[in-house]
Formats: C-alpha cells, sequence, structure tokens
C-alpha cells in the first residue's frame, strides 16, 4: 500500500466516510412502534456548521493541563462518555455541546445513565459496537449491549432532549481507513469513542482541536483526567486499535509536532473547508 500524504488521507476519509444517525424511516426501525422517538433529520443537518469545535478525550494527560479556557473558547465542544466538566474545569473547560456515549455506559448500573445530571445538558449521540456488517436488522438483532431500550426508557425521561444514535456503517468506514492505510492486519473491532467523536465533528466544523488524543509531555498511564484508575491500555489501546487510529490522526495534524507536545493538541480541518 503507497503510504498517502495529510491531504490525501483527509480527502479520502472525506470521501468514503458518512456520518449517519438512524431515522425513523429506516428500517427495521419504521416497523416498531418506538422509532417515533428518533430525531427524523440527520444530526449533521440538525446541527452546526460551526466554526471552531473542541474534541476533549478522556485521557489522564489532561490533568494538570490548564486547558479548560482554551476548551471553551471553542463554539462547540465533544465529551465522551462518563467525563465530568464539574470540580476539572480548570484542565478540561465546563462547556458541553455533545456527548458521545458508547452503550455500555447507557447499559451498566454504575454509570446511572437514566437518573445522572451528566448526560442531561447537550445533544447526545449514542453508538454500540455492531457486528462487522452494517445491516441494521443483523445489528438489532444481537447489539453488544441494550442500546435500545435504554434509549426508549432515556426517551421517555428527557423527551426534549436531542438524542441521536449513530449508524453502525460509521465505525466500519473508519476502521477500513485505517486498515486501508496501515501496512499489517488490524484487529476487527470498532474504532474508539475518540475517533468516531473526531470524524463526526470534522463533518460540523470549520476546524477541529483535539485535545490529548495524540499524548502531550504530560503523558501518563493514569487512565482517565476523573478517575485514580492506572492503565497503559487506555492510551495505548487493546480492544480499539487505537494505537492505529492516532498514527492516521498524527499523519492527518495540520498544527506543530510542538502543539502536540505542550498542549496535546491536534488541529484539523472540517470536511466542508477541504478542496478535494
Ligand atoms: O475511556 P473512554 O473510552 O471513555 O475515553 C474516551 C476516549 O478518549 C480517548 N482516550 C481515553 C483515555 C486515554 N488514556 N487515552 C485516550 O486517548 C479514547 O479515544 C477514548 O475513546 C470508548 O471508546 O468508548 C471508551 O470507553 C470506556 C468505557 O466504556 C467508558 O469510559 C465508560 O466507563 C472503555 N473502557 C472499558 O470498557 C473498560 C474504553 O476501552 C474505551
Amino acid at each position: 500500500t503507497p503510504k498517502l500524504s495529510g491531504p490525501e488521507l483527509l480527502c479520502q476519509l472525506k470521501d468514503k466516510v458518512e456520518v449517519a444517525t438512524l431515522t425513523p424511516d429506516l428500517q427495521p426501525f419504521s416497523l416498531l412502534p418506538w422509532a417515533t422517538q428518533l430525531p427524523p433529520q440527520q444530526l449533521t443537518s440538525d446541527l452546526g456548521p460551526y466554526k471552531s469545535c473542541a474534541v476533549v478525550s478522556s485521557a489522564g494527560s489532561l490533568r494538570y493541563s490548564g486547558l479548560g479556557k482554551e476548551i471553551d473558547s471553542h463554539e462547540a465542544v465533544l465529551r465522551f462518555n462518563a467525563a465530568p466538566t464539574t470540580g476539572y474545569e480548570k484542565d478540561v473547560g465546563s462547556k458541553t455541546t455533545i456527548r458521545l456515549i458508547n452503550s455500555q455506559v447507557m447499559a451498566s448500573d454504575d454509570h446511572r445513565f437514566l437518573s445522572s445530571s451528566l448526560y442531561s445538558s447537550g445533544v447526545l449521540v449514542a453508538w454500540d459496537p455492531a457486528p462487522f456488517s452494517a445491516d441494521l436488522t443483523k445489528w438489532f438483532n444481537r447489539t453488544d449491549y441494550p442500546i435500545f431500550t435504554q434509549y426508549q426508557r432515556y426517551r421517555r425521561l428527557h423527551p426534549l432532549q436531542p438524542f441521536y444514535i449513530l449508524h453502525p456503517r460509521l465505525e466500519w468506514q473508519i476502521w477500513q481507513r485505517i486498515q486501508d492505510n496501515m501496512a499489517e492486519p488490524i484487529q476487527k473491532n470498532p474504532p474508539s469513542s475518540g475517533m468516531l467523536g473526531t470524524v463526526l465533528m470534522m463533518s460540523l466544523c470549520e476546524v477541529v482541536h483535539v485535545y490529548e488524543f495524540l499524548p502531550s509531555r504530560r503523558k501518563t498511564e493514569l487512565c482517565h483526567y476523573y478517575q485514580r484508575f492506572y492503565d497503559a491500555a487506555c492510551t495505548l489501546g487493546a480492544y480499539h486499535p487505537l494505537l492505529y487510529e492516532k498514527n492516521l490522526v498524527k499523519r492527518m495534524n495540520q498544527g506543530s509536532d510542538r502543539d502536540i507536545y505542550t498542549n496535546g493538541r491536534v488541529t484539523l480541518p472540517g470536511f466542508r473547508k477541504l478542496n478535494c
């Protein structure tokens, strides 16, 4: 495989990846009464375009970063899963425009997804590790976690909060971009929330700054900035092809290596701004 340049990779991503969400007209959902709880329009037609966006990884290296003000200066901020802002404002800011959550967070008792105030502001976007297939019926019958029952429950409790579900095709379109641009075979597991959220924001924003996805000089084995739990696999990956995702993002970065080293900051252009 020829090694593509950063601009070539960006154009490939723009060309071959589509951030789609489930709508009530899609089979098999169209046959189910609760399908009317799904947003009628695509997330990409409801939100944005935003001028500048921040994607805040949950990495431990955000601790003591002092990046909070910079993060909040963006027009839109995306955070992941159970990552809090309260008590960590100095390092991660306090604005949350979109929260991207995996189906494990929705289903596990410890996260109190239905009742915790962490999830009840901003726009929610959920995803589930779907089998290696874009077939919605196969996925519906075999989700990793009960994403759809939890979605219905949450919607009944918070009917006014915008809440989208990512089309699982996105996972495998991104996975294919990673695989096609790596020399070795990579594990057939979906990309991490970090990678999905970065591509999601590239389709909504003119410019995207991703924080501590590529670790800065503060790189640490501390898994999350909000928990006393140490595991290098959080940064390097185990289930998710995290190292390969990071390699791809490094190649697409339009900012300087210094920005990564001192601020853990990557700069990516939004798809709309790209001239391919
Ligand atoms: O840890 P997690 O991700 O919630 O982190 C969000 C995204 O930030 C990036 N990250 C995180 C920590 C770190 N040290 N370095 C990083 O680069 C990653 O891009 C990551 O995706 C997930 O992807 O959804 C994940 O979710 C957790 C867990 O389900 C949730 O935190 C809820 O508790 C997964 N952990 C486990 O299953 C035990 C994790 O593998 C991936």
